[in-house]
Formats: structure tokens, C-alpha cells, sequence
């Protein structure tokens, strides 16, 4: 429209950027300070979708402003080309993995470059490159040495559709988070990274991510990690040598143990049954069997009916020698705490609907109705945040027995029955509890995470081998330094449909190896390490990527990271966060980077959405990337994008204006086509009024673009186009010099939003490639004082007050001030105000009668 031809000026400067490549990020002789802006990588699994647009803009915005305030911007692109989504495309459409992934590489880039992001394309990384997974193996190795990197035997979630394992992270809701298959339980031996060290550090840190992270993720890593303090306490159990640890969070009431449980599909669990008579035996296995088609979620669903088998075993509480029977339960799991519980039923509800299920004795032991002075009250409060009432004060402790009401007593209150404990408050017991255990040698104080180690180990084709050697005496050696990379086998002649075991399993020539020093015959691992890997230190990668002598080099760690500002979908909340946290820290304790924390400040972008819902292949309602830019150009599809809404709400597709957005960069183009004067023009001689709009953009710019308020940027962009306008058309004309400042001005900032565009007014307005590279200037600040008018105040007729106010004044805050004024108060006395009449900014009219 108007003689702006999108698609011409975007093959026109994308021309030129790719001759000059002007956004390679700078090197050592680069004096401006640094800022590392990333964008989460895409998988090549078919084309870019909005989601993608949205997130590249995001980034490009940031990239783009720091470097107009003087900052030395790295803005890298990459892909996370190995993994799951790729593999099973490949399988569906019989393609050989390696091309349908470089081929879907090719294109989502050809589509980035048409949408003119601001990428250093000299470091694009693939993670499915040797070059790049040889870093993996090294990672992998360094984490081995560590102790961080082991084998185990242990149950493992299994996605039956496709025949992998899955890290507890990719079950969601008991499905597989990639096919929503439901999982299932399999034993197998596996490698895993030991991020349960790291458990309280990946804690505490979250704390100085408040603030700079989006609240609902630091939450939801809270709850993944989900630490719970208490004591370690050990049970002597009759006719078995050696003790049972149990975790409890309330040592307190140790002395209100009935008795005890064990996780049905434990080790223990299946010990003590087969020390046990033929017939618990046979009870036991049957109940087994049904847990084991049981999927956690249900296993700690409340409102099931508690089921258990009695082993005819007893154990020992260790502070009054009291027998406990010992139970195999299913609310027990094996893999928290210690898989076995010393259950209170007077004061955990799930021990106590057990007891109530099987008739098992209540002891109170905290009597929750006696006030408790000088301890810190903690308040309990219910899932509505109603205070839960400790029962101070309703009757009598006996009108609160949990074995009759069938609730239990959480509350705080005083300790009883407890021998030396009694009379003491919770904190206090619990402190007192810990000292005898510790002294008796009986137990100790004690944390649980409800985060397990990180499974690594996938029986998949698509991703990095993992490099260590198996001999058949069971030996486990890694491959050497000098060895890596492990290259995957060609695909030829693998079968890849999943059969539960590693397709690699297949490759017998690659499978089949010696001992590097012993020439023993030995054979290759053939699991191949988890996406995760990858994407766990990419972002380090791009510093050095295409470094053949090391994975990442911590003199430009040191330069460049943490990472300034990361964006990403909120999908990534959990795992990817995660393992790149942990996998900080562990280089950090390696000495190899200095910071502890990867993503300084992270963003979640809302979805696009179509029509109010998520849009979707099945139900045909997919907006494609590459249509869209072909459709409207880049410009256009970026300004309507920006324009749409908050970045973290979800933006429907249907209030994005592409029409819109195109008329308004044909407007800014032809302002700068009709500025008259010249470059060397005198700011100041220029119209005040478009002036200080032009100044306000120029002050305001920076914090909006910080506090990612990137659809107000556009909206002021927009009232500069048309002051401009309204200026050239009606007011000083197009010679004014302020016109000229105004339509530079907006070259400079549209260039966030609609590069193209912007270098073509840049050019238009007679200066030099690339605006994109510019200086923003400094807003004067003469211009940033608010010009004030006299404003009249009337009552009835008559004016009783003046007042100074801002030229910009609205009608509410007009009347507002009108009505608080002191002169306008005591000229109205008693009367009262029935009607008033505003216009501002210069007067207000109020009527008594
Ligand atoms: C005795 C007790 C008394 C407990 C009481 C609670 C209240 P969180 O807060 O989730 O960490 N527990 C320990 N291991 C378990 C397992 N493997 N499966 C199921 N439950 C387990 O929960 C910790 C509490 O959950 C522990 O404290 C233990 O019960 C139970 F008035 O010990 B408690």
C-alpha cells in the first residue's frame, strides 16, 4: 500500500546484512560492555510454527535495543536436532533420520533469515553434529569422574508406545509427555546424573532468581525439588539382622507409632514376606502384583480405600521398645524417604484412615487443644487458606479422638504420653527427639527431596552414544578422550521401529570393540543419552562452537555469561531449567565457569492462539510461520506480533493485524520520503510540540523495552508516525527540522520491530547502512518537562480557582484536583455538588443546584 512494496525491501536488506553481516557479535578489541541474549533453540521437527515467531521476536527486540544503548550483543541461533520428535518422523514417513532433519534444518533457517532476526550466523550450532555431540560424550565423562555420572538396576518409567525410558520429568499426569501413552513401570539398569546432589543448591539459588524469573516457574521448581527437613530414625525389626531407616518430618511423635509400613515394592517389602509364613507369602505376591499395574499419581490419591497386607513381622520403636506390626502398603512408596514409614495415625491422616481401614490402635501424643506459649505459632491453613483451628478452646481433647472422628489431629499443641518429651511444642520436641536419637545412636536429623536422579539413558537411535564400554566379566570403562567422538553407526540397515532395546543394539560391527590398553574384547554401550544432555549447556557452546580442543571455553564463559536475558515457552519450566542449572553448577565446582546460575533473567511468552483455543494439526486450525511471512513480509507479521498484547499473554491470532501493521510501516516510510531538509538541520530550530514527543519515545524507550512492555513501544512508535504527519501536513510543514528528528527518531526504534523498514527510512533519510547498528540518543531533558496550562474552576457560574496542571491532563484527574482544592472547598461550604461539567485540560464547571 502507498508505494511500500514489503517484499522488495526485505530482499533488499536482507541482501545487504548478509554481505556485511552486520550483527556478528564483537570480539576481544570490542570495548562496549557485553550482554548475551538467547532464544530456547527449536527442534527441526517439521516447519517453524507462531510460537517460534513470537519467540525469536522477543529475543531479536531485546538484541536488537541493547545494541542501539551502546552494548556488544551476542543474539546466537542453534538447533536441538537430536531426539525423539525427529526420530519418530523420520520412522512414520520411512525417512533416514539424518537427511529429514538437516532438510527441516535448512528450512526453519531459510525462514528465520526471511524474518530478519538479528542472529550471529557464524555460530550456529546443531546438537546432532559430532562436532557438538562429542562434547556431550566429554560432559558425560567429566561427570563420571565426578561420581556425578552411574549405573543402577532400579524401576524405571516406561513408555510402552515409544518402548524408551522416560526421565520422571517426562511423565506427566502417569503419560508420556511426548505421545501420551500411559507409563508403566519396568526394571531396568540405566544411567543416571546424580542431581540430587545438587538438590538444595538448585533450592536455595531459586532465591536469587525472584525477581528476575517468572514466579510460576521458580514455584514449580520449588515443588519438583520439593524438600522436606525431618530425621532419619532406625527400626530394629525381630528376627532380621540390622536396622530399617524410616524419614519422618515429625520425629515428635514417635511415640504415638502403632505401627509400621513398608513400600510394597521394595526390596524390603520382599524380604520380610519371604521370612514370613507360606500363606502371607502368597498374600504378599498376590498384592503385589496389582500395585505394580498402579500408577503413582493413584497410589497417593487420597480418597482411594486403603489396602494393605499384614507381614506377621514386628518392629521395634527405638525410644519405648513398643512392637509395631509391620504392613506392606501401597501409600508407601518405594523411592521417597527410605520406602518405609513409621506410622502415626493420631497425627498423619493417610496413617490414620489405614488404622480406621484395618483396626489398628490411635495413641494421641500431641494434645493439640493446650495452648502453647513461647513457641512460634505456626498457623496451618486448609486448601481455601482458612486458618485450620488447632482445636484450642472447643471442648475437650477427648471430643477430638482421631480413631472416632476419623480426623487427624495436625495441629500444633503440647506434647503427652511421650515420656521426657512431654509438655514440650512441637519445635522444641522435635529438636529434643533428634539429641536422644543421636545420643542412643538411633538416628539423625534429616532431609527428603522429592527429586530423583536425572535417567539419562535412552534405547533410541537419534541421539548421542553414550561413550563407555561394557566387558563381559562387567567391567565399565570409559572410552578415552582421545576416542571421542563415539559416532553414531550409519542407519543403514538398523531397525528403528521401537523394540525396547537400543537400535544401536544392532550395528554389531560398532557394537563389538577391545580394550584400549588390554585389547579384551569388550562391547559398546549402545544407549544413546537423553535430549536433555544437549540442551543442558548449549547455551556455553555458543561461545566457541566450532572450537575442535575443547567443549566450551571458560575464558568466554567468563566474558560473556550468565546469560542476560532468556526466552522461552513456559513448557521448559521444569526439566530443561533444571538440568541446565545443575549442570552449571557442576561445571562451576569444575572450575570451568564462574557463575553458579545460568539464565539471569528469563521470559515465558504467551501462545498464539486461534478462535480462543490452542492451535493444532488435528483440528485444522494451524497458523503457519512461513505462510504468513510469505503472505505479509517480515515487517508486517513482526509489528502486528509486537503489537498484539503483553508478551506472557497468550496473543489470539484473530486480534493480530497484519493489515493493520503494514499501513502503519507504509506511513513511517513515507514520512521519511517527505522530510525536505537535511541531515545537517538545527534540532532546536524545530516545532516544539512534535519535539517533545519525539523526546518522550527517546526517554521512555529503554525501560519499556527492559520491562518487555514491547506492544507500548509500538503504540508510542505509532503517535510519533502520526504527530509527524499532523505536523508536515498541517502544522510547520515538511521542512521542519523537527520532522527530520522525528523521522529518525523512528527509524532508529522501529528497527526493533520492522528492520526492513527501518534501514530503508535510514537510507531514505540520506545516511549510511545499518540504523540497526546506531546509537540511540539522549532524550533532552528541557523536553521532558511536562508543559502545564491554567485550568478555571466554576461553581455555579462564577470562577473561584485557578489552576497549574499538565497540558496532558485527563477529565478524572482534572475533576480530581478540582474537588480537593482548597479554594473551590471553602467557596463551596455547605453546598453540595450535583452535576459537573469537564474539558480538559482548562476548565471545570461545577453546579450546587
Ligand atoms: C511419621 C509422621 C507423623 C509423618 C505425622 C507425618 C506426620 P513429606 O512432607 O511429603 O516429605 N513418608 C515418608 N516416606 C514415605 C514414603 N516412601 N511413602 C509415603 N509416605 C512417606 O512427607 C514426609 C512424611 O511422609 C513422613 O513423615 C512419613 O510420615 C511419610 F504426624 O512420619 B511421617
Amino acid at each position: 500500500s502507498g508505494g511500500y512494496d514489503a517484499h522488495a525491501v526485505q530482499t533488499k536488506w536482507q541482501d545487504r546484512w548478509a554481505k556485511a553481516d552486520p550483527f556478528r557479535a564483537g570480539d576481544d578489541t570490542d570495548t562496549r560492555p557485553r550482554k548475551y541474549v538467547l532464544a530456547m533453540f527449536p527442534y527441526p521437527s517439521g516447519d517453524l510454527h507462531m510460537g517460534h515467531a513470537e519467540n525469536y521476536l522477543y529475543s531479536d527486540i531485546v538484541a536488537r535495543s541493547w545494541r542501539h544503548r551502546g552494548y556488544n550483543v551476542l543474539n546466537p541461533i542453534g538447533w536441538d536436532s537430536f531426539g525423539l520428535p525427529a526420530e519418530n518422523a523420520a520412522i512414520q514417513r520411512g525417512a533416514n533420520p539424518v537427511t529429514w532433519t538437516y532438510e527441516n534444518i535448512a528450512q526453519q533457517r531459510e525462514s528465520l533469515k526471511d524474518y530478519g532476526v538479528s542472529f550471529d550466523w557464524s555460530r550456529v550450532l546443531h546438537t546432532s553434529d559430532p562436532e557438538y555431540y562429542r562434547w556431550n560424550q566429554w560432559l558425560f565423562q567429566k561427570l563420571y569422574e565426578r561420581g556425578l555420572a552411574y549405573r543402577k538396576e532400579s524401576p524405571v518409567n516406561w513408555c510402552p508406545n515409544d518402548q524408551t525410558v522416560l526421565a520422571n520429568e517426562q511423565v506427566v499426569d502417569g503419560h508420556c509427555e511426548r505421545c501420551g501413552a500411559e507409563v508403566v513401570k519396568k526394571k531396568l539398569t540405566q544411567w543416571y546424573f546424580r542431581i540430587t546432589d545438587y538438590a538444595d543448591r538448585l533450592l536455595d539459588d531459586l532465591n536469587q532468581l525472584e525477581g528476575f524469573w517468572p514466579q510460576k516457574v521458580i514455584q514449580m521448581q520449588r515443588n519438583w525439588i520439593g524438600r522436606s527437613v525431618g530425621a532419619d530414625i532406625d527400626f530394629e525389626i525381630e528376627g532380621r539382622e540390622g536396622a530399617v531407616t524410616v524419614f519422618s518430618t515429625r520425629p515428635d511423635t514417635l511415640h504415638g507409632a502403632t505401627f509400621f509400613v513398608v513400600a510394597p515394592d521394595s526390596d524390603l517389602a520382599a524380604e520380610l514376606a519371604a521370612g514370613s509364613s507360606a500363606d502371607v507369602q502368597a498374600r504378599f505376591k498376590k498384592y503385589l502384583e496389582g500395585v505394580q499395574r498402579e500408577s503413582e499419581i493413584e497410589r497417593q490419591s487420597t480418597d482411594r480405600p486403603k489396602t494393605g497386607v499384614f507381614l506377621e513381622r514386628y518392629a521395634i520403636n527405638p525410644v519405648n521398645g513398643e512392637r509395631l506390626p509391620v504392613w506392606a502398603a501401597d501409600y508407601v512408596l518405594a523411592d521417597y524417604g527410605h520406602g518405609a514409614v513409621m506410622a502415626v495415625p493420631a497425627h498423619d491422616q493417610r496413617d490414620l484412615d489405614f488404622a480406621r481401614a484395618f483396626d489398628l490402635p490411635v495413641k494421641v501424643v500431641v494434645d493439640t487443644t493446650a495452648p502453647i506459649t513461647g513457641a512460634i505459632p505456626v498457623i496451618e491453613v486448609d486448601d481455601d487458606g482458612v486458618p485450620i483451628d488447632p482445636g484450642a478452646g472447643d471442648g475437650s481433647l477427648d471430643d477430638l479422638d482421631p480413631a472416632r472422628t476419623g480426623i487427624a489431629l495436625t495441629g500444633e499443641g503440647r506434647m503427652i504420653n511421650s515420656g521426657s518429651l512431654d509438655g514440650l511444642s512441637k519445635r522444641n520436641a522435635i529438636a529434643r527427639v533428634i539429641e536422644q536419637l543421636e545420643a542412643a545412636g538411633k538416628g539423625h536429623a534429616s532431609k527428603s527431596f522429592r527429586l530423583r536422579d536425572w535417567l539419562i539413558s535412552r534405547q533410541r537411535y537419534w541421539g548421542t552414544p553414550i561413550p563407555m564400554l561394557h566387558g563381559d566379566d562387567g567391567t565399565i570403562i570409559p572410552v578415552p578422550d582421545e576416542q571421542l567422538p563415539v559416532l553414531l553407526p550409519s542407519v543403514e540397515g538398523l531397525d528403528l521401529k521401537p523394540k525396547g532395546t537400543s537400535p544401536l543394539g544392532g550395528a554389531t560391527e560398532w557394537v563389538n570393540t577391545t580394550d584400549p590398553a588390554t585389547g579384551a574384547p569388550m562391547h559398546r554401550d549402545h544407549d544413546t543419552m537423553d535430549t536433555f544432555v544437549d540442551s543442558s549447556w548449549y547455551f556455553l557452546r555458543y561461545l566457541s562452537p566450532k572450537d575442535a580442543g575443547e567443549a566450551f571455553s571458560s575464558r568466554e564463559a567468563d566474558k560473556w555469561g550468565p546469560v542476560d536475558f532468556y526466552i522461552g515457552g513456559v513448557e521448559h519450566a521444569i526439566l530443561h531449567l533444571l538440568y541446565a542449572r545443575f549442570i552449571t553448577k557442576a561445571l562451576f565446582d569444575m572450575g570451568l565457569v564462574d557463575f553458579t546460575e545460568p539464565f539471569s533473567s528469563l521470559i515465558n511468552q504467551g501462545m498464539v492462539i486461534l478462535g480462543g483455543s490452542k492451535m493444532s494439526k488435528s483440528k485444522g486450525n494451524l497458523v503457519l510461520f512461513q505462510e504468513e511471512l510469505d503472505a505479509h513480509g517480515a515487517d508486517a507479521l513482526r509489528v502486528a506480533l509486537a503489537f498484539a498484547g503483553p508478551v506472557e499473554d497468550d496473543k489470539d491470532w484473530d486480534d493480530v493485524s497484519t493489515t493493520g501493521a503494514t499501513k502503519f510501516l507504509a506511513r513511517a516510510l513515507r514520512v521519511a520520503h517527505d522530510v525536505t531538509s537535511d541531515p545537517d538541520v538545527v534540532w532546536k530550530d524545530g516545532d516544539p510540540a512534535l519535539r517533545r514527543v519525539t523526546h518522550r519515545l527517546l526517554a521512555d524507550a529503554p525501560a519499556l523495552v527492559e520491562q518487555t512492555k514491547f506492544n507500548v513501544v509500538v503504540a508510542r512508535l505509532m503517535e510519533l508516525v502520526n504527530a509527524t504527519r499532523k505536523t508536515i501536513d498541517t502544522g510547520a510543514g515538511p521542512a521542519d527540522p523537527a520532522v527530520r528528528e522525528a523521522a529518525e527518531v523512528v527509524a532508529m526504534v522501529l528497527d526493533l520491530f520492522a528492520p526492513h523498514t527501518a534501514e530503508e527510512m535510514w537510507e531514505v533519510l540520506g545516511y549510511e547502512p545499518f540504523v540497526g547498528l546506531v546509537t540511540w540518543r539522549q532524550a533532552d531533558p528541557m523536553l521532558l518537562v511536562e508543559e502545564s496550562v491554567t485550568a478555571v474552576v466554576q461553581i455555579d457560574g462564577k470562577v473561584r480557582a485557578t489552576l497549574e496542571v499538565p497540558a496532558r491532563i485527563d477529565g478524572p484527574a482534572l475533576e480530581a484536583l478540582a474537588r480537593s482544592d482548597a479554594r473551590v472547598l471553602k467557596s463551596l461550604g455547605d453546598r453540595e455538588i450535583v452535576r459537573a461539567i469537564v474539558r480538559p485540560p482548562k476548565v471545570v464547571s461545577f453546579s450546587t443546584r
